[in-house]
């Protein structure tokens, strides 16, 4: 392979022990103008073991291990006083990377940073729990430890949000860090762990190991040096790496796919849910795990929002990365953008009538690029595959439905489970039919919402776990029980007689 050796491309070894290692070969070229953008080292099974091994020493050591909560809070401050100084920095990144509008990545980064907030908080109030009265003299304190060594393996869609979304809960918990960026978007996670060492957390403490899903992956999932696995990605990736650390018992928390619905109601407010649908669809160019990428909407008034929805898509722009009025950017690669276009193919031969979009866009400066206009395809069948497998890309699938029981039934029909949302303005509706949509985010008038107090994560074939909030801070923790007996248990063993 010829690598670019011109002086702005980025190249970056591993990050182990504060240092960077390895040589850079794996090329990141923008998904949208073909340009190069960073090179980066390809890890083997010795840098994951060397990057794991490294982890474990500071997990282990006495510097670390009697760091009290008030002073982990006092790091993550830190931390996030210094990422919001390099905010910028890491959305530039990010949104190169990615093919993303830059005011997008800036936005994710600033998420990102709330989550480093809300970790802070949860150190500082972290407590446990006490059982003063098992017995007459006998006490037991449950307490929450960190779990130790743990591997967060990240995604291309938003790789410094879901970085954020998982590293500060981790080090609250006081674990210590291995982090498996994407191989297409690895600079932000880099760039985070030095920053979490120049925020005064001990170097080693977070390490990053880039490279391949199927092998640097694959070889930090299978270490026995990891006791939690931290995956948000793919849901066959996601069984792969179930599978995996079934060998060794490691615990794992998944965030996988999706396939959010938005179900409006006749007496919903159409104009909100129009608009709320197109942005939820659409955002981060439909590259998001809760996308609402499918439309069921009461029969009676499906023309009048349809009509709204894709008045409304034709205004997209799309654009490149640095274009200020780019509302949407590019596929993360050409391959993603040709599966894409051939989900909206398959779904037209299905029956699917695609009332905007459908195509590439042809307008000047993003024939390099690995765009996809905006897509809204009517007259879907709940059966076909563009209704019931995620697409990843800027494609809304449309259904009708008749009655209450026929939307809850569209909206449960497929195998994920992770964000439903539903518009109505009646109250009752809200809440029997909130009741009934099988997801572990279930939204009443608003999508694609959230704050980092909220856990996130799903049911069903969108995995298990959850990121962010106190529930997030648990995955990382072990529950145990200290338990303290102040006088003698007599023993059913023991006979009676002289002692
Ligand atoms: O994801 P993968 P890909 C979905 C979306 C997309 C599809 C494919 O539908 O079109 O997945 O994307 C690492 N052991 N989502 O192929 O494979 C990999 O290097 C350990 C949904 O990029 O799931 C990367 O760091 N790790 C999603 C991460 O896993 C492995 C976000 C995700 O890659 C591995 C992204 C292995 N065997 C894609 N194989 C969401 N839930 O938001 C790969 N990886």
């Amino acid at each position: 392979m010829t690598i670019d050796t011109s002086t702005d491309v980025r190249r970056h070894g591993h990050r182990i022990g504060g240092a960077e290692i390895g040589e850079a070969t794996i090329e990141r070229r923008s998904p949208a103008s073909g340009e190069l953008l960073a090179v980066y080292a390809d890890a083997t099974s010795h840098d994951v073991d060397l990057a794991v091994r490294t982890s474990r020493a500071a997990f282990d050591s006495v510097a670390w291990q009697d760091t009290a909560h008030g002073q982990r809070a006092d790091l993550l401050d830190e931390l996030v006083r210094r990422l919001e100084r390099e905010a910028d920095h890491l959305a530039a990144i990010d949104s190169a990377e990615v093919g993303k509008p830059l005011a997008f990545a800036a936005g994710d980064v600033g998420l990102g940073i709330a989550h480093a907030r809300q970790a802070a908080a949860i150190a500082r109030t972290a407590a446990g729990e006490s059982f003063p009265g098992i017995a007459a003299r006998y006490t037991a304190i449950a307490e929450r430890r960190a779990v130790g060594v743990v591997g967060l393996i990240v995604p291309w869609n938003f790789p410094g949000l879901i970085t954020l979304q998982k590293l500060p809960y981790a080090l609250a918990a006081g674990c210590a860090v291995v982090i498996k960026p994407s191989e297409f978007t690895s600079g932000s996670a880099l760039e985070i762990a030095r920053i979490v060492e120049e925020s005064g957390f001990p170097a080693g403490l977070v390490n990053v190991v880039t490279g391949y899903g199927h092998t640097a992956g694959h070889e930090l999932v299978a270490h026995p040096g990891v006791n939690y696995v931290s995956f948000t990605g793919s849901t066959r990736t996601g069984r792969a790496v179930a599978s995996t650390a079934a060998a060794n018992l490691t615990r794992v928390g998944l965030e996988l796919g999706g396939k959010t619905a938005n179900v409006v109601f006749a007496d919903a407010d159409l104009a909100e849910a129009a608009e709320s649908t197109v942005f939820g669809a659409f955002a981060n160019q439909g590259e998001s795990c809760v996308a609402t990428s499918r439309l069921i909407v009461d029969a009676s008034v499906a023309d009048e929002l349809v009509s709204r929805v894709v008045a409304l898509t034709r205004d997209i722009v799309v654009g490149l990365p640095d274009d200020p009025a780019a509302d949407i950017g590019s596929l993360i690669h050409h391959a993603h953008r040709d599966s894409v276009a051939a989900a909206v193919e398959a779904a037209k031969a299905a029956g699917g009538v695609v009332e905007v979009g459908g195509a590439v866009p042809t307008a000047a400066g993003l024939q390099d690029g690995a765009f996809y206009l905006p897509t809204v395809v009517s007259h879907v069948d709940p059966d076909s595959a563009l209704f019931q497998q995620e697409v990843f890309g800027p494609v809304l699938a449309v259904t009708t439905f008749d009655d209450e029981e026929d939307a809850v039934r569209l909206a449960n029909a497929t195998s994920y489970g992770l964000a439903q949302s539903l518009w109505t303005t009646d109250l009752n509706r809200a809440l029997t039919v909130g009741r009934k949509l099988e997801a572990g985010t279930v939204w009443v008038n608003t999508c694609s919402d959230g704050s980092p107090a909220l856990a996130f994560g799903g049911v069903k074939s969108s995995g298990y776990g959850r990121d962010g909030g106190v529930e997030g801070y648990l995955e990382f923790t072990e529950y145990r029980t200290l338990q303290v007996r102040g006088e003698r248990r007599p023993s059913p063993f023991t006979k009676p007689g002289p002692s």
